[in-house]
């Protein structure tokens, strides 16, 4: 089932999700539904809280070296913590929540991640590259925040003025 992605300035977007305990079929059917969600809207990643589901659980599929996106590179993961972030890169970004908007954001380069898979089993991944950018991105998310929280102040205020036109333009 496809579900409705909740847009910029939606406030539901600022919640903090809650860590998942039950590692159930509700939740794997829920896993299954966002996956749909995300590659329906062409997304190659996808937080738990953007279809309105307040739990620490997010999706990723980074396209192969052509471009595309296959279920066999499909991660999931569920109640991540970051370990050894390490040096900087500046990558453009961009966000189903925020249609239409890309900015470059800095992040750590490379990461270890510690998480539980759909069956809660506890698993472990070295990230870098775009990988351990979308993590990164993701995992924001789960705290309630936005890549558009990262920009300096007059970057903001211009995403801000365009992103208000755009919402007008759309109505
Ligand atoms: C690098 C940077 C950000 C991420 C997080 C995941 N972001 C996405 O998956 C963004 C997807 C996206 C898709 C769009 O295309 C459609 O909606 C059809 C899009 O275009 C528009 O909204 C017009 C914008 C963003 C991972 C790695
Ligand atoms: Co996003």
């Amino acid at each position: 089932m496809i579900l409705p992605i909740i847009t910029y300035p939606n406030k539901q977007l600022k919640v903090r999700s809650s860590a998942v305990v039950n590692f159930d079929d509700l939740l794997h059917r829920f896993l299954d539904d966002m996956f749909e969600t995300m590659m329906s809207s062409n997304g190659i990643g996808l937080a738990a809280i953007q279809v309105a589901n307040p739990i620490r659980a997010l999706i990723l599929c980074i396209p192969d070296e052509e471009g595309e996106q296959s279920k066999e590179n499909l991660i999931e993961i569920i109640n991540p913590v970051i370990h050894d972030p390490k040096g900087n890169v500046l990558y453009q970004e961009g966000c189903l929540s925020v249609p239409g908007f890309y900015e470059d954001v800095e992040r750590f380069e490379t990461l270890m991640l510690q998480y539980q898979n759909r069956h809660g089993e506890p698993c472990t991944l070295e990230a870098n590259e775009l990988l351990a950018i979308a993590i990164q991105h993701e995992i924001d998310h789960l705290e309630g925040k936005l890549f558009i929280e990262k920009l300096t102040y007059n970057r903001r205020k211009k995403f801000e003025k365009e992103y208000k036109k755009a919402l007008k333009e759309k109505k």
